[in-house]
């Protein structure tokens, strides 16, 4: 099943906005499988932002990520990655439309309260930077529903 490595930046968790984030990703239907407050090394902060060492915003996106926690999540279910970046919206806040977390309440391009793997792929490598196995659930559906099935 498909997992996705979602983080609140910095600016979400100072501006106390972790619960209903969270919220919006149970509402959807995903399974938050392990959830952390953590504070990015500045070695995590390199690998997780390996693709941008070239980019002139690269100081700043390191100097950003380790300036506090972060809360960082794995979520699971069918579409996660592509779903979640829809939720998340566009990187420009003026192209994020309403209805996203960015759309909704981000103003700047730096500052932009979450990040949401944009690839399965990206998803293993951010899960492992800031996860030990040991601490991700194992998330069963189809256990789930025979569970319900018993009950009922
Ligand atoms: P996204 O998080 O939407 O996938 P990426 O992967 O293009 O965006 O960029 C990674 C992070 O770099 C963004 N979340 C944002 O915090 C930061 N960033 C991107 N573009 C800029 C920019 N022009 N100036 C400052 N920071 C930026």
């Amino acid at each position: 099943m498909e997992k996705t490595f979602l983080m609140l930046k910095p600016d979400a968790v100072q501006r106390k906005m972790i619960g209903k984030l969270v919220q919006r990703f149970e509402d959807k239907g995903f399974e938050l499988i392990g959830a952390k407050l953590m504070r990015m090394t500045m070695a995590q902060a390199e690998a997780h932002y390996a693709e941008h060492t070239d980019k002139p915003f690269y100081g700043e996106l390191l100097e950003f990520i380790t300036s506090g926690p972060v809360f960082a999540m794995v979520w699971q279910g069918k579409g996660v990655v592509a779903m979640s970046r829809l939720m998340i919206g566009k990187t420009n806040p003026l192209e994020a439309s309403a209805g996203t977390i960015r759309g909704d309440f981000a103003t700047d391009k730096g500052n932009n309260i979450i990040h949401g793997s944009d690839s399965p792929e990206s998803a293993e490598r951010e899960i492992t930077n800031a996860f030990q196995p040991e601490e991700l659930l194992i998330f069963d559906p189809t256990e789930v529903k025979l569970e319900a099935l018993h009950v009922n």
